[in-house]
């Protein structure tokens, strides 16, 4: 390992981490996480001797391989490594790095282009599903060059559109684990659900909130930080979640009524720090919960007609568009991304 490991740093839509083939770290999980806590500095609170961006949107990790699945071109795992603890998790998977997983197996040989966009097809191991992501390959190379724009990053770059299959229960069992649209813990309105990431959401005005706060405002808050994460230990076991004292799930999402002619606003916990947009999957559980029969979610959105469902954060809009069978039940997800290669090289541990 002194020799270096191959690694792609990269941003994927609205985070960045470290991209690995699967073949390039030790097999041992054990010994692999290690690794990657040298890789990015932790524990440290900025992380100054290693990788990591001191944030946890930054310090983050995509295991690629081939894959067996028919039908499924590469695995994907995605490991949280923590930022100051000493701790790997892959409770979660991350749909934001995900944006990165199609070009990074293109580059790396694992997919051959098909035309000027190919299609990657991809299962997330940590949750067992699959989502397809289009990457533009003109003459049979990614390029990362174009004119689509996610809010939370700076300029324009190339789509990769993804579309998400059999996202409810990813972690928890069932899109509502406990069996209601809304639960009462310890006398707050909650709604449970995990359509591809396990989420409770609260409304703000139930916290005395307007919803709108900035992200370093709630962070300072140290009153509603330890309120939010004591509902969340005790919604970790009603999600089938178990203790979830050191696990980056269940997120907590804060709702209010939309200021930006969206469905409806949100402040995501995820879980001690604030997202200063808002996770993928985290937002398609957010729009799956704004059509519940009831709940904080169905409260204050404000549904308009058609697929796409705008979710306001603090650094603008996601546009969550949900496919829907003749029972309403959420079939697919679909979302636009973009990413960046940054560096191609060795990182020493
Ligand atoms: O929910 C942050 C992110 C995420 C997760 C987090 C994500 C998702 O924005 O799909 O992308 O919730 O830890 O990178």
């Amino acid at each position: 390992m002194n020799n270096g490991i191959p690694a792609m740093w990269m941003r994927g839509g609205t985070s960045k981490g470290g991209y690995f083939l699967a073949d390039d770290l030790p097999s041992d999980p054990q010994e692999r996480d290690t690794l990657l806590l040298r890789i990015m500095g932790s524990p440290d609170p900025r992380q100054i001797d290693g990788l990591g961006g001191a944030v946890p949107v930054t310090s983050k990790v995509a295991i690629v391989c081939r894959s067996s699945e028919p039908g499924i071109d590469v695995d994907y795992l995605f490991l949280q490594v923590f930022v100051d603890q000493a701790l790997v998790s892959d409770a979660q998977t991350c749909g934001n790095i995900l944006a990165g997983v199609g070009p990074f197996a293109i580059e790396r040989g694992l997919v051959m282009t098909t035309g000027d966009e190919t299609t990657v097809r991809i299962r997330n191991t940590n949750t067992g599903q699959s989502v397809s992501a289009r990457v533009q390959t003109p003459n049979g190379h990614v390029t990362y060059e174009g004119a689509s724009a996610i809010d939370g990053v700076p300029g324009t770059a190339a789509p990769i559109p993804l579309l998400f299959s059999g996202l409810a229960g990813s972690k928890c069992g069932a899109l509502l684990p406990t069996g209601n649209a809304v639960d009462v813990i310890d006398g707050l309105r909650c709604s449970l659900i995990d359509n591809g990431m396990p989420t409770i959401l609260i409304a703000a005005a139930d916290q005395g909130l307007s919803g709108g706060e900035a992200p370093d405002d709630l962070e300072g808050n140290e009153p509603l930080k330890q309120r939010l994460e004591d509902i969340r230990l005790l919604a970790g076991p009603m999600m089938a979640l178990g203790d979830v004292t050191a696990q980056s799930v269940p997120k907590i999402c804060l709702v209010s009524p939309p200021g930006q002619g969206g469905v409806i606003n949100t402040r995501c916990f995820i879980p001690h720090s604030v997202h200063r947009t808002i996770g993928v999957l985290c937002a398609v559980s957010v729009a799956t919960a704004c059509l519940l029969e009831d709940g904080p979610a169905r409260d204050v959105a404000e549904i308009r007609s058609g697929e796409e469902l705008d979710i306001e954060h603090p650094g603008g809009t996601m546009s969550i568009v949900l496919k829907r069978n003749n029972d309403g039940v959420v079939t697919e997800a679909g979302n636009c991304r973009t990413a960046r290669k940054l560096f191609d090289g060795l990182v020493f541990a």
